[in-house]
């Protein structure tokens, strides 16, 4: 059976700074579970499959029946309240209910302090790390073949009904995810007859939709590292970039960290042309995923082919003329004496690039995709190097296993940012008093993630920004401090700072505030707004050279509404409690701050959210900015109208529920069915009660209330619904403790703020 390690370090040569708190993995044991645990991982399991085509998210069962053993809870488990409707909404139907979901949220923490969660969605992302370990003929190894089972359960599982995998586990099919899984399964030793045609069903999707020359480019690239593909079909990933000096507004160093971090060591194997061993299944697969004999593919015409079903952003006219110069005219030229010469240096610029950014990560890497890549090159530079083995020791942050099946997913976990939203959720319920360990606990994982020291050697010449006093997203050992997670972070420990001591435990000490303070205030750019990782380095015309054609915004770093919401909400707290420390830049800041959400806001009165669906998600984040920066509904008109914006948008249902195709069109749309959905209606109930929608007319709150609470379930946890996390417009990610932490934290405004306070009244 399947079990799930929480801040465990397995392997001897790996390193950590606070021994392995937070890290998350998945092992295998044969000899655990009795045969009953067993047969209810197999029926979970079948009622996923039988389920598939309806509910694509899957529940994180298997850690939610292995948590559930581990965990037993001693407090006695209420009777459920259902509502007919608003009106017999009590002060106590809402304390039960909460007190029913903390009871459970509880069952959930580990000892560390964090939630574990399954955070998949992407289906771009395991093909890369099996061809990765396939061309490292380390495959049987990492991935021996339970997880191989697991994986390829899971890749079945997400098969569209036409034969084809979307980019994510909601989308339509593409080409980008149906051929690169399609290559995976058949790495794993999948064939035409696995899968009850399924294999035979995803050959035809790719041959009917022109077959694999029509991939975009990152699935060009993986590819082409295969051997399937050859590398003239690829525009050019010259590494000869990163010697350009600095000023120019196209140094790799000027982008976001992800584009720059991702092709770095793309432009490492692009440059030496590495093409894994070509044994019988890559000759294979060249013939299966083309219309045309290999041999006779006209690669130049390849290199610009990409399926309609996959151009999310197409490429500009310039972009074309300048990869097609590159190719003609560049390439040529840097192959020649003395250009050549510049392929040497680069080539090792590039990898200690790769080798700082290893190390300063413990071996996770920004992301799941430069961690395969950053491998992958250092395999290729020396396979028996102990980096190699050090990168090998950490793949398995990466998965994780549910009931449908085994998945990469989109980071190391998403740790911290549940933590500190969990703990303000919590806190919101006042109902602490038989959870106080469970906050505990939390602010210990809080205190021990905080990252202590600014990265490795001399930052800027890796074009580093600061880290000390800054949070992850996910564990120390990640390395990579976020604006917002920063900002959330310091929220949390300022509120837990403020309970008892002997509940909450001690608080964290005035100076790691004040070095998340420093970190926040050097991360605003002269606009006013925060982007994520780093200031904003470069211009956003760059986006024209963005050579994805299946996500938008990733050439810079730009600024969000919802990092400098954050950035606001952290900030005026700490002010309140601190007011001597550097109150007038801070005030400087924040003043500043409110000028950019303002300016962001859409002519409808929403904003629109980069990392959550969609407008409710980037409108709850506006609203809750301007009014912790001391605007009011009464003197502001951006809030007003904000408001206006939420209301308009509530179903007859009572809820909200936003699709993920507002992130990627842009235009508000409902989840179809106008289906209520619990994640989203939190988001807004949270931004009308902010705004003071109680004292205004508490009718629309009155209704979101009652669908949060009808929707408990028995044990006190709530539905898993659609996705809700996307990146870069176009991807979906799964958060997946959000399904507890907005029930729970909307209903705890919403008792403290809007019922107490009325019955107070009356
Ligand atoms: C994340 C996850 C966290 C997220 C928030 C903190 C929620 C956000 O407020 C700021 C941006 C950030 C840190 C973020 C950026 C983009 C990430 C890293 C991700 C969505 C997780 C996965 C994604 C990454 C880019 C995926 C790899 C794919 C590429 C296109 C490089």
């Amino acid at each position: 059976m399947w079990k799930l390690k929480v801040s465990e370090g397995d392997d001897p040569w790996l390193t950590s700074v606070n021994n392995h708190s937070g890290r998350q993995y998945w092992e295998f044991d044969p000899n655990l579970g009795t045969p009953e645990e067993q047969a209810a991982i197999e029926k979970i399991r079948e009622e996923f499959h039988n389920n598939r085509y309806n509910i694509k998210h899957s529940s994180d069962l298997l850690m939610r029946l292995q948590l559930a053993k581990e965990n037993p809870v001693e407090v006695e488990l209420l009777q459920q309240v259902k509502i007919e409707s608003e009106e017999e909404i009590t002060v106590e139907a809402v304390e039960i209910t909460l007190k029913r979901a903390l009871r459970f949220y509880s069952t959930l923490q580990v000892e560390d302090g964090h939630w574990p969660a399954d955070y998949g969605g992407p289906l771009f992302l395991m093909p890369g790390l099996v061809i990765s370990l396939f061309v490292m003929d380390a495959l049987n190894t990492i991935l021996p073949e339970e997880h191989q089972k697991e994986i390829c359960r899971y890749l079945y599982n997400h098969q569209n009904v036409d034969g084809g995998w979307g980019l994510h586990i909601e989308g339509h099919s593409t080409m980008f995810g149906t051929a690169l899984n399609y290559v995976t399964l058949r790495l794993l030793g999948e064939d035409m007859r696995s899968g009850d045609g399924a294999i035979q069903k995803a050959r035809t999707w790719i041959l009917d939709h022109g077959g694999a020359t029509y991939i975009p480019s990152w699935g060009k690239f993986w590819l082409s590292v295969l051997g399937v593909y050859e590398w003239s079909g690829n525009n050019p990933l010259p590494p000869e970039l990163w010697l350009l000096p600095y000023i120019f507004p196209v140094h790799p160093g000027r982008m976001w960290c992800h584009c720059r971090m991702v092709y770095l060591p793309m432009s490492y194997l692009y440059r030496k042309r590495y093409v894994g061993p070509v044994n019988n299944a890559v000759l294979s697969l060249r013939k299966e995923l083309y219309t045309h004999p290999y041999h006779q593919i006209d690669w130049q015409l390849a290199r610009h082919q990409c399926a309609k079903e996959d151009l999310y952003f197409p490429h500009s006219l310039i972009q074309d003329i300048i990869w097609d110069g590159l190719h003609k005219f560049g390439e040529t030229l840097l192959m020649q004496w003395p250009f050549s010469k510049l392929k040497h240096k680069a080539l090792s610029i590039v990898m200690q690039h790769i080798h700082y950014e290893d190390e300063n990560t413990h071996y996770v890497c920004l992301g799941p995709v430069n961690k395969v890549l950053n491998m992958l090159c250092c395999w290729v530079d020396d396979p028996n190097s102990m980096v190699v083995k050090l990168h090998l020791s950490r793949i398995k942050d990466y998965l994780w296993v549910a009931e449908d099946g085994m998945k990469m997913q989109g980071y190391n976990g998403s740790q911290l940012w549940d933590v500190s939203f969990s703990v303000q959720a919590i806190l919101a319920t006042n109902l602490t008093s038989n959870y106080g360990l469970m906050l505990n606990k939390a602010h210990e994982f809080i205190k021990i993630s905080q990252i202590r020291k600014d990265g490795l050697r001399n930052i800027s010449s890796w074009y580093r920004h600061a880290s000390k006093g800054g949070w992850t997203f996910s564990t120390q050992d990640s390395g990579w401090p976020v604006s917002d997670c920063t900002a959330e972070g310091l929220k949390a420990s300022l509120l837990l700072s403020q309970m008892p001591s002997d509940i909450a435990g001690e608080a964290l000490e005035p100076r790691n505030l004040y070095d998340a303070v420093d970190l926040i205030l050097s991360l605003q750019n002269s606009s006013g707004g925060f982007a994520s990782y780093e200031l904003t380095r470069s211009y956003p015309w760059l986006e024209m050279i963005n050579p994805t054609e299946t996500f938008g915004d990733i050439v810079i770093d730009y600024q969000y509404v919802e990092c400098t919401s954050a950035a606001i909400q952290s900030l005026k707290s700490f002010i309140t409690l601190y007011p001597g420390y550097r109150s007038e830049e801070i005030d400087a800041c924040v003043k500043k701050a409110l000028k950019f959400i303002e300016s962001t806001q859409l002519p409808d009165g929403s904003w629109y959210g980069s990392w959550g669906v969609c407008y409710t998600y980037g409108t709850w984040f506006g609203i809750t900015g301007l009014v912790a920066g001391g605007k009011t509904y009464e003197n502001s008109y951006s809030i007003r109208k904000a408001c206006d914006f939420l209301l308009s948008k509530q179903l007859s249902s009572d809820g909200w529920g936003e699709s993920y195709r507002s992130c990627q069109d842009k235009v508000y749309t409902n989840i179809e069915g106008n289906k209520s959905h619990n994640v989203n209606t939190g988001w807004a109930m949270l931004a009308l009660i902010e705004s003071g929608q109680a004292n205004r007319d508490p009718t629309p709150l009155h209704r979101a209330a009652k669908v949060l609470i009808n929707s408990q379930m028995e044990n006190g946890d709530f539905p898993q619904q659609d996705i809700v996390g996307v990146f870069n417009q176009n991807c979906m990610i799964s958060y997946s403790t959000y399904r507890n932490i907005f029930p729970i934290w909307a209903l705890g405004v919403y008792l403290n703020k809007v019922l107490l306070p009325a019955t107070t009244f009356v």
